[in-house]
């Protein structure tokens, strides 16, 4: 299929070809292929901001007065809230669009929503592809917004270059959730709710979390494909009431220090090219497993190869070696 037009009409900035295209990667892979292939050289403008925190941590309405500060600054804004645990698009997640929608009616805002259609490799790869869609279509800053369940927003944060943490006063159990990879990947804590009892407490507690995690984390930075590679920042904490918009001034300060921090000779160049060599890793992931699978249920040889495993005169790492092999990967 021909996209041209489509990719045509998101680079003049219609909003409705964003939508079409973003409906497009999510649903089939080459057709993300050949759109992305035509759209690349067009992103990298934006500036990409991931939010997660537990249910209900506020993010959705954290998100709005985000928005609603950057649109006074003139920017145009995407969002995209993610979620990993749905399995299609609806109920909460929708319900959620249309409160954001309500608060603005603004007209460089475009929001969309994305949940889980199961497909392999799928949300993260689908987001990022959105992301990019969004990058083209001109926004200056791109929100992602997800629900923390773990190695998820890890992955759907890939391409973010701030990520926002929420955390709400009480119960320690959202730092407990906070897993190593994610506290790797977070640049600014926001205790939310801060008009509710412990707000300082939970400072606190992430600032001991933050120390004991030290060690691990410098561990960690000498590993290469480690997606973090944000060495010597430390991350920022900062109270904020989402209800009022409270503290909001200081989340903007913080957002635009990391924002100078990654812009500093040297540091922006390191993430850029890690990315690419994680999001390439990715592709490549997916891509060799479909071969692999699609090679695996319908070759004659590797029936062969079963058989010789069953009669035990071959092993499965062996096996393993000899479809490496017949992939020519060796
Ligand atoms: N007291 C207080 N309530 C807040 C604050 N921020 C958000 N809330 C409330 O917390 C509830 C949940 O807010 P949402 O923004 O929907 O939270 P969410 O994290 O997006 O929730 P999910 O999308 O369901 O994961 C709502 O009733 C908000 O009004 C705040 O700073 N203080
Ligand atoms: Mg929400």
């Amino acid at each position: 299929m021909d996209y041209s037009d489509l990719i045509q009409k998101l680079l003049n900035g219609n909003a409705r070809a964003v939508a079409r295209l973003i409906t497009l990667v999510e649903n089939d892979s080459e057709a993300s292929e050949n759109i992305i292939n035509a759209i690349y050289s067009h992103t990298g403008n934006a500036y990409i901001l991931g939010i997660t925190g537990a249910p209900g941590s506020g993010k959705s309405t954290f998100i709005s007065i985000l928005t609603k500060i950057f649109a006074e600054e003139g920017k145009k804004i995407g969002i995209i809230c993610v979620d990993p645990t749905s399995p299609l698009t609806g109920g909460a997640i929708l319900g959620d669009r249309i409160r954001m929608k309500d608060n603005f009616s603004l007209k460089n805002v475009f929001i969309r929503s994305m949940a889980n259609r199961g497909q392999l490799g799928g949300l993260a790869r689908a987001t990022e592809d959105a992301v990019k869609i969004l990058d083209a279509y001109g926004c200056d800053i791109i929100i992602v917004e997800t629900v923390g369940v773990g190695q998820s927003e890890v992955d759907i944060f890939r391409s973010a270059q701030t990520v926002v943490v929420l955390l709400v006063p009480g119960l320690g159990d959202d730092i407990q959730a906070i897993k190593a990879g994610i506290m790797e990947i977070t640049d600014i804590f926001a205790v939310n709710k801060m008009d509710l009892a412990g707000a300082d407490k939970k400072i606190a507690d992430i600032m001991q979390m933050l120390e004991l995690g030290m060690n691990y984390k410098y561990k960690s930075e000498k590993d290469e494909d480690n997606v973090a590679l944000k060495s010597n920042w430390t991350p920022e904490i900062v109270k904020v009431n989402s209800r009022t918009g409270e503290n909001f001034e200081k989340l903007i300060e913080l957002i635009n220090k990391h924002r100078d921090f990654l812009s500093k000779s040297g540091v922006m160049e390191n993430y850029r090219k890690n990315r690419i060599k994680s999001e390439t890793l990715q592709i490549l992931k997916h891509k060799i497993t479909k071969k692999v699978e699609g090679l695996i249920s319908s070759s004659p040889t590797i029936d062969e190869y079963i058989r010789l495993v069953m009669d035990k005169s071959l092993d499965p790492y062996s096996m393993a070696n000899l479809i490496i092999k017949l992939l020519g990967l060796e």
